[in-house]
């Protein structure tokens, strides 16, 4: 019984994504904005830097204050999508600029994926970066 439950509320919530899916694009304006890697070439090790940034496409200027509230570092990239590192957030110094401390293991391509909350801006910011990381 329980798992009927469990089965319903999945089946709700699925048909909230697929609305949200729907009319996303339509109103609203997380296209407004992106994310780019600084450097497209990381230094592999235990201690890597990750730093993109986060900026308003219709001005170019960056975006401060940014709530990044998902992560995910895999080699997707390079057919080892299950191979996963941790991505830990670091203080920034400069506006739009959003710094990450991982751990790259092994060299090659990464994909950094990365979800947002703007202030103002309803809907969530969401990319897939790809990077190598180099010896
Ligand atoms: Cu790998």
């Amino acid at each position: 019984m329980g798992n009927q439950l469990n089965w319903r509320a999945l089946a709700g919530a699925l048909a909230a994504i697929t609305v949200t899916t729907i009319f996303g694009p339509a109103t609203a304006g997380s296209a407004d904005y992106a994310f780019e890697l600084v450097e497209t070439e990381v230094k592999q090790g235990d201690s890597a830097t990750v730093a993109v940034r986060l900026f308003d496409k219709r001005t170019g200027g960056p975006v401060a204050d940014a709530i990044i509230f998902a992560t995910r570092l895999d080699m997707a990239p390079d057919g080892m999508e299950a191979m996963t590192t941790s991505v830990e957030a670091m203080p920034s110094d400069q506006p739009g600029l959003y710094r990450f401390k991982t751990n790259l293991m092994m060299p090659g391509g990464w994909q950094f994926s990365v979800a947002a909350k703007v202030q103002g801006e309803p809907d969530t910011i969401e990319s897939k970066l790809v990077f190598k990381a180099v010896p």
